[in-house]
């Protein structure tokens, strides 16, 4: 295995980036992590990818699958999840968008979804510790720090939502009737919080990063992930590009002015604005720096798309999330004819910030420019409002749309993938006057 020279000024461009980690992945060329050879074998082929199996991890190997039990409801979420804010969903908890109503701004803990792979930990603070480590670090060497260090190193406080890559996912089934797989999310796995910190940036310099460190490798402390079909992938880990781990990444300690709460990364968690939110590892307990570029399911099997719009070996690694917007309304809600109401809704974009939102109120046909009720910002939500005084009973559709800065409008139908991520087309919302 040989280290990687990258050229100058390639790892700036995400675009370059994602490229040239996908070639190296299908030459086989990088690191192949710990997941077990025939496990990633069977996992590829069953994908339909056999063919992308890099032929560093076509030898055989040892280890039979075991079977485990189906989770029950949300067995492992601490925080209460009363049946009007949330939806339970397997291990997760879905915010029901229409509670947001009752929001401002941030999204309280009360409010904010969770994605757990396994189950939530309880990490005594006082002991936690994070250690660095790897060949990325100045003479190999290790560091830790306990969450004091962290505290006293300089503080960032921004707003940024952390957004699942499957948001949305259920809408491929149910407006354009294409299966996928995964959790069946419908708009609430979303929440934007403000998140106070210290710069990853600073850690990682403290730590020794070498200039030719290219990929870090944060690792969550919750119990290790097993399939459905009972392969152990190991700890929740998702290589981060150097660039962006330098950019504007935060270790965050607090969330909307209170301490991590246990379901959002108690006692530290990543906060990678604008990104999946598979990157914001919570419970992060060791990062490896590294000068080799690295791999782990979450970037090679999960997050990459993969379906007839794209290459047997599926897209580049995700990295920023899309644009889209909802109603902070009930699904089928009933609004009584003749009255005047008023709509509200969000919208986020990843990549430019929110330039405007249209609403139609009568499925698709007619558009006006609904009003932003915030400064948009990027890698954050903008809350929007229009009046609606409906005069026909009977079903009708609402439906927003987005436009952001960099001329992004969201479209009719979304380019399916195999895995559900991504969707940023028009939502179209059933209601009945009555
Ligand atoms: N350690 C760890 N980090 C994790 C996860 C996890 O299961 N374990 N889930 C990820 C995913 S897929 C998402 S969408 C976000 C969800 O963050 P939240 O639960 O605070 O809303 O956390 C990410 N970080
Ligand atoms: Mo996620």
């Amino acid at each position: 295995m040989t280290t990687q020279t990258e050229p100058p000024g390639i790892l700036t461009d995400e675009a370059a980036y994602d490229r040239r980690r996908l070639r190296q992945w299908l030459a086989g060329r990088a690191r192949a992590d710990t997941v077990d050879r025939r496990d990633l074998l069977r996992l590829l082929a069953a994908a339909g990818l056999a063919t992308a199996l890099p032929p560093a991890l076509a030898a055989p190997a040892h280890a039979a699958p075991r079977a485990t039990a189906p989770a029950a409801a949300a067995p492992g979420i601490v925080k209460p999840l009363p049946a009007d804010r949330f939806t339970i969903r397997g291990t997760n908890a879905e915010t029901n968008f229409a509670a947001l109503a009752e929001t401002g701004h941030s999204t309280p803990v009360s409010h904010f979804f969770v994605r757990n792979h396994t189950s939530t930990p309880l990490i005594d603070p006082a002991t936690w510790e994070l250690r660095l480590w790897g060949d990325g670090l100045a003479g190999g060497k290790e560091r830790t720090f306990t969450l004091a260090d962290l505290k006293r190193l300089p503080t960032v406080t921004r707003s940024a939502f952390v957004e699942c890559a499957g948001n949305g996912r259920s809408f491929y089934a149910s407006q354009q009737g294409q299966s996928v797989e995964g959790t069946a999310w419908t708009l609430g796995a979303i929440g934007s919080a403000r998140w106070r910190g210290a710069r990853l940036s600073d850690v990682l310099r403290l730590a020794g990063i070498r200039r030719d460190a290219v990929d870090i490798l944060p690792r969550g402390l919750d119990p290790e992930y097993v399939t459905a079909d009972g392969t152990n992938l190991g700890r929740v880990r998702r290589p981060l590009p150097v660039p962006k781990a330098l950019d504007d990444v935060l270790l965050a300690y607090e969330m909307n002015g209170a301490p991590l709460p246990p379901d959002h990364g108690a006692p530290v968690r990543l906060v990678v604005p604008s990104w999946v939110g598979i990157a914001s590892t919570k419970w992060v307990g060791d990062i490896e720096v590294s000068r080799e570029p690295l791999f782990s399911p979450w970037n090679t099997i999960f997050y990459r798309l993969f379906g007839a719009a794209y290459p047997p070996e599926g897209s580049a690694p995700l990295t920023r999330q899309t644009l889209k917007s909802a109603f902070e309304l009930p699904w089928n809600a009933t609004l009584p004819a003749r009255t005047g109401h008023r709509l509200t809704g969000r919208s986020w974009s990843a990549t430019g910030t929110i330039a405007r939102v249209d609403v139609s109120t009568d499925a698709g046909r007619t558009w006006h420019r609904a009003q932003l009720n915030d400064t948009p910002r990027r890698a954050d939500w903008v809350r929007w409002s229009t009046r609606w005084h409906p005069t026909a009973k009977g079903p009708t559709e609402l439906l927003a749309r987005a436009t952001d800065t960099t001329g992004h409008t969201q479209p009719a139908t979304a380019v399916h993938n195999t895995q559900g991520y991504l969707f940023d087309a028009v939502v179209r919302h059933p209601v009945t006057v009555v």
